[in-house]
């Protein structure tokens, strides 16, 4: 009884307390490290390479989210879909469109076998260590 009570008392302080973080911005639970590969099939440009996390089965977008928070070369855009959700639109200021036929398409690189994502940024869970690659590409 105790115990739950203190509990109770230490939560609501952690949600009180000003300027303390969200419990997903918390390095102590983003306990999922994943990596994200961005490039370009379209001009080739050089690929870059960023480090982020998750936590326990947080989703891709908050991933970038909070890598785009803690990386100022990263940043992106997304629109909404009224059927499935975040459209991610553009990625360090480069965006798609279907004037061009341009997409960014997410695949996962596991292991040794990369795989093209069947749902979009705000429905996959990242694995530890798996290679999120942004590609920009024609279809
Ligand atoms: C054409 C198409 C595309 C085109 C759309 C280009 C265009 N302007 O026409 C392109 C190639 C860009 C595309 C991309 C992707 N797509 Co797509 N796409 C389709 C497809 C074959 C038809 C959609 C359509 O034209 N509907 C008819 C129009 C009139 O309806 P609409 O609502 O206006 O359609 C829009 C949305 O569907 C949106 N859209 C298309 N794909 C996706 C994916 C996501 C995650 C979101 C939020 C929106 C979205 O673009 C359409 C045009 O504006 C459907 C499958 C199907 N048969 O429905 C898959 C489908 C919608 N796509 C899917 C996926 C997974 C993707 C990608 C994530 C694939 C990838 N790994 O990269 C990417 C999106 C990445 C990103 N940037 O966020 C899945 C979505 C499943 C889900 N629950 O998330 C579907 C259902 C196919 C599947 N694999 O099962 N796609
Ligand atoms: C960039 O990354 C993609 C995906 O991993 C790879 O296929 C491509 O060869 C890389 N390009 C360069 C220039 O390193
Ligand atoms: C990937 O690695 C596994 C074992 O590590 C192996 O069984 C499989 O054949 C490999 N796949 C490819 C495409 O190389």
């Amino acid at each position: 009884m105790m115990n739950r009570a203190f509990l109770s008392v230490a939560l609501l302080l952690l949600v009180l307390l000003p300027g303390a973080p969200a419990r997903e911005d918390s390095p102590e639970y983003c306990v999922t490290p994943f990596s994200i590969l961005v490039s370009n099939s379209v001009t080739n440009a050089p690929n870059k390479t960023y480090s982020t996390c998750v936590v326990y089965r947080g989703i891709l977008l908050k991933g970038m989210r909070r890598l785009q928070k803690t990386n100022k070369g990263f940043r992106f855009t997304y629109t909404e879909d009224p059927t499935y959700g975040p459209y991610l639109q553009s990625v360090n200021g480069l965006k798609g469109n279907t004037k061009d036929r341009t997409y960014w398409e997410l695949l996962v690189k596991q292991a040794n076998e990369t795989i093209r994502l069947n749902v979009g940024i705000g429905a996959f869970i990242p694995s530890e260590n798996d290679q999120i690659i942004l590609n920009f590409k024609e279809y």
